[in-house]
């Protein structure tokens, strides 16, 4: 089959394109990764040609000999749908997980996303965690979550809590929270190594004055995971802008909800407020 045909592909393209519309990608911003199932490596196998083998800047042992759908560094989410083979690519890891190699696309030169250590890393971390069910890594420059990192603390408690307590569905759509990383220099591997600590635990990792990490099963999951948070801190950007909550969604509230919707919420995101 041709990479283009394969439904995994299609997929990434459709969610990349996605994002570009909700404004999340100005630029060059944002990068998308997905983990690729053996079968689906085979069923496109007569099209890939491995190039050089280069470093990753991160060594991903539990990812040796995985195959990666990774957008290109410099690349365009706007441009996916329309020039795939120039804006996209397939990797290759080697048997240690210290170095890749490009398989198909970048088909006018260029390397993976800058941030290829970061979604590595936490390909990792997931695939341990959730026992590789995890497959989707997304980062994207969402205009109001950025916007909170300018005027809530920088804690996982305050961000998931008020998070939380704009919308009714989010509690069940990210029980576990979400982490913070403080503002750090994007790229490299100081940064991946904050990251995917906080993916041990957390589904998201907000970048202070930067944007959002997501990761999640499949493409309908985790845009719908950047979704969900996105439109929470939009509904906390228009309350606060209106001169602050006059009411609100409760702790015991919360209790209630994660009986009925069968979720365990950490207590730690449920203390009283002053
Ligand atoms: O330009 O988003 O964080 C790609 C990025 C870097
Ligand atoms: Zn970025």
């Amino acid at each position: 089959m041709k990479v283009l045909e394969a439904k995994f592909v299609q997929g990434f393209m459709r969610m990349a394109n996605d994002g570009w519309e909700q404004g999340w990608h100005e630029r060059n911003g944002g990068n998308l990764s997905y983990r690729i199932r053996p079968e689906e490596v085979e069923s496109v196998k007569e099209e890939l040609h491995p190039g050089e083998w280069k470093p990753i800047g991160a060594t991903v042992p539990t990812l040796a000999g995985e195959y990666f759908l990774v957008t290109g560094s410099g690349k365009y989410m706007r441009n996916v749908t329309i020039d795939p083979a120039d804006s996209f690519c397939i990797i290759e890891l080697d048997g240690v997980g210290e170095n890749y190699r490009i398989c198909w696309g970048l088909v006018n030169g260029g390397r993976p996303t800058s941030e290829l250590p970061s979604h590595l890393m936490n390909h990792e971390v997931k695939v341990i965690a959730t026992g590789g069910k995890h497959r989707v890594i997304y980062h994207a420059h969402s205009a109001n979550t950025i916007a909170l990192t300018f005027v809530l603390p920088l804690t996982d408690e305050a961000f998931t809590r008020e998070l939380w307590e704009m919308a009714t569905e989010c509690p069940v759509v990210f029980p576990s929270g979400v982490g913070v990383v403080p503002w750090m220099v994007p790229g490299g591997r100081d940064i991946a190594v904050a990251t995917s600590e906080l993916m041990k635990q957390y589904d998201v990792a907000i970048w202070a004055h930067h944007g959002m990490f997501c990761s999640g099963e499949d493409f309908d999951l985790t845009f719908g995971l950047m979704h969900t948070v996105e439109k929470s801190a939009e509904i906390l950007v228009k309350v606060l802008s209106m001169g602050g909550k006059k009411q609100t969604i409760q702790p015991d509230d919360f209790r209630h909800l994660a009986v009925d919707f069968n979720v365990t919420l950490p207590e730690k995101f449920l203390y009283e407020k002053q």
